[in-house]
């Protein structure tokens, strides 16, 4: 039995698909708490639970954290609390302070390639980092009726060497990176304190979501800024990695609805998000430069080994049916819409860039 106590009071109940609206009428508001607030998803997440009337806390780790400032500056209705998921404590501090009714885990190295140079931390953080912030829920929130509903950024990269061709909940993991292995014991120790301690707590395994806000060490905004820079005339080439490999990539904006879906449920469960398409990174590429009216892109591309991976993930492809009929969430933007839109901020980002040096 889930959330009687917080939850109950607060008027908290189950939200059918598709009438998210009806948060609105809550009479008191419900706090959430983010890690990795500075992230795309992040961002996204935090607009979304502002609209719809939440108080919303980012984990913000480090001191003077340089991104605490455009959290500030673009989200200024977030309130920011300190702590770190390497340190137990610092999580049971914020928990304390903030008491919130709902935690996001999207705090992580979520870079994979780096996870192979930095493997260690990338365990601590990406993967026991969830560990701390579940013993941290359960100190905080006790061990019976613990009225503090939890979510873990889950990822496809656990399927890694894919044992189906369209992966589902059911779809046995085979990371290929130590992202993945880490990510895999996130979700695994996820279900154990749901299985073990009545947690409300899920996973979402989402498949590569993307937009205007990705950082630039991901292929796709690597891929969609370099596009508009050539297009302007002030970079030449594009320097690739594998340009085989196919994943699943959705929009960042319909993901983090999903993760909000999955916290209004009546129990708690793990769900696949994700489009049901796969395309190459080539594909890719030849779209964005398409968006720019390059049909030739082969002339700009150059590929070099310091971006291939000691193991590569080759085919990403997800089965979301689950999300769609239980969550009742659907994708609304498409892949050639969301190529378009990248590069369309890209080449608006980097025409301002050009004024401003002129
Ligand atoms: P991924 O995303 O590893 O799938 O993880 P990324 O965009 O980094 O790579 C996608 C694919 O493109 C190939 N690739 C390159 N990748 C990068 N970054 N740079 C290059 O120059 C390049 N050239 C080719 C990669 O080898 C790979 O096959 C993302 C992250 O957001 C994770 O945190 C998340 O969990 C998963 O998606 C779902």
């Amino acid at each position: 039995m889930w959330h009687t106590n917080l939850r109950a009071r607060r008027g908290v109940g189950h939200v059918e698909p598709g009438h998210e609206g009806a948060t609105a009428t809550l009479d008191q508001m419900r706090t959430a708490l983010i890690t990795g607030i500075t992230g795309q998803d992040g961002r996204f997440l935090a607009d979304l639970l502002h609209e719809k009337g939440y108080r919303v806390v980012g984990l913000m780790k480090g001191q003077n954290n340089p991104r605490a400032e455009l959290i500030q500056r673009e989200h200024p209705f977030v309130e920011l609390v300190h702590g770190d998921l390497c340190d137990l404590t610092s999580l049971v501090t914020a928990l304390s302070a903030i008491q919130p009714d709902e935690v996001y885990n999207l705090g992580a190295i979520s870079f994979v390639a780096m996870s192979f140079n930095q493997a260690e931390l990338t365990a601590n953080v990406t993967g026991l980092g969830v560990l701390r912030m579940l013993e941290a829920i359960r100190i905080v929130g006790g061990n019976q009726n613990n009225p503090i509903r939890f979510y873990q950024a889950s990822s496809s990269e656990m399927f890694g060497k894919v044992r189906e061709a369209l992966q589902n909940e059911k779809t046995p993991f085979h990371p290929r990176s130590p992202y993945g292995c880490a990510k895999v014991f996130g979700h695994d120790i996820t279900v154990n304190y749901r299985e073990s301690y009545d947690m409300f707590a899920c996973s979402g395994i989402l498949f590569n979501h993307e937009s205007e806000r990705r950082g630039m060490e991901f292929v796709t905004r690597k891929i969609t800024n370099a596009v508009a820079r050539i297009k302007l005339g002030v970079q030449h080439e594009l320097v690739l990695g594998d340009l085989e490999p196919r994943r699943d990539w959705g929009y960042a904006g319909d993901y983090v609805k999903a993760m909000w879906l999955m916290l209004q449920q009546d129990q708690p469960d793990d769900f696949v998000v994700a489009t049901g398409e796969t395309y190459q990174v080539k594909e890719f590429v030849r779209l964005a430069f398409e968006a720019v009216g390059i049909d030739d892109w082969q002339r700009y591309v150059r590929q070099d080994a310091r971006f291939m991976r000691p193991s590569e993930v080759d085919l990403l492809i997800g089965d979301a049916s689950k999300a769609e009929r239980e969550l009742g969430w659907k994708r609304e933007v498409s892949f050639p819409d969301l190529v378009r839109k990248m590069v369309d901020n890209d080449m608006e980002i980097e025409r301002r860039a050009i004024a401003v040096a002129n």
